[in-house]
Formats: C-alpha cells, sequence, structure tokens
C-alpha cells in the first residue's frame, strides 16, 4: 500500500488527501512534523517537505502537492478529478483556481510562522488577512 506523510494541519497535505479519497485509493498516513529532528523527510524529498507520496517499493517518493495531484490524474485517471484535455478552456479554469488555492494554502503558512514569532509584523498579518479574505471571492 501507499504511504502519505502529511500533517494533519498541512493544507498542502490535506489536498492530496482529499484527491486520494475521491480517487478510492488506499493508502497509510504517516503523520510526521517537518522540522523536527525525527523526521524522515530528508530520505525522501530535497525540499524537506510534506505532503509526500511513497510508493509500494517504498523507495520511489512523489513530492510537492500540486505534482502529486498531477502525477495522480496520469496514472490514475478515473475517476477524474479535472476536465479533459479537450475541454481546454475548462481545464485552464480549474487549473486557475488550484494555483489560487495553492496562494491561500502558501498565505495561511505563512500567517502561522508570523504568530510563531514573539514580535509580528502589523503590516506582515494585515497582508494575511487580506489574501484569506479575498480567497473568499
Ligand atoms: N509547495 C509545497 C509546500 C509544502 C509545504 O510547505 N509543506 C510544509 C508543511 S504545511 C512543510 O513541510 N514545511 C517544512 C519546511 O518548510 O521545512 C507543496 O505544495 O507541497
Amino acid at each position: 500500500m501507499w504511504t502519505l506523510i502529511s500533517a494533519t494541519p498541512s493544507p498542502y497535505a490535506r489536498k492530496v488527501r482529499i484527491a486520494l479519497a475521491e480517487k478510492g485509493i488506499p493508502f497509510t498516513l504517516q503523520t510526521e512534523v517537518p522540522w523536527d529532528g525525527t523526521t524522515v523527510l530528508p530520505n525522501y524529498n530535497p525540499l524537506e517537505k510534506l505532503p509526500v507520496l511513497i510508493l509500494d517499493d517504498g523507495k520511489t517518493a512523489i513530492w510537492e502537492s500540486h505534482y502529486i495531484l498531477e502525477w495522480l490524474e496520469a496514472k490514475h485517471p478515473e475517476p477524474a478529478l479535472l476536465p479533459p484535455l479537450s475541454e481546454v478552456d475548462d481545464r485552464l479554469f480549474a487549473k486557475k483556481v488550484e494555483v489560487l488555492c495553492d496562494g491561500v494554502c502558501d498565505a495561511l503558512v505563512l500567517c502561522f510562522f508570523e504568530k510563531q514569532r514573539e514580535s509580528q509584523s502589523k503590516e506582515w498579518m494585515a497582508r494575511c488577512a487580506k489574501l484569506k479574505q479575498r480567497s473568499k471571492c
């Protein structure tokens, strides 16, 4: 069975978990803290980030959430999560939404790190709030 290295609060890992569930692909969830000294992430992803999808051989690793989704769509096309290649505009629109959602995930993660700082930048937090608000439209 495949293994997904994930962290419960990670929006990128959630995206992949949803795609695997939608496609009905069983997987083992391995929860990690990416910045913990004990993490196995460096063994699989040179960027040391999660999510990482590890295939049956225990060695082949697919990483970077948008690439994992593209890989899943290519290798397990049914059920499709994107409009077909022939529907160019619909597919491009779906990709545009994906880019927006990834940007919102990036903003959330940056907010999270800013909140860990002893003294937070008001400007930075306001920018995060603005991006979060914009993502509702
Ligand atoms: N662009 C990456 C972002 C992944 C990412 O930033 N994951 C965070 C957890 S939410 C992480 O592993 N961070 C560890 C680090 O930055 O060292 C993706 O879409 O997979």
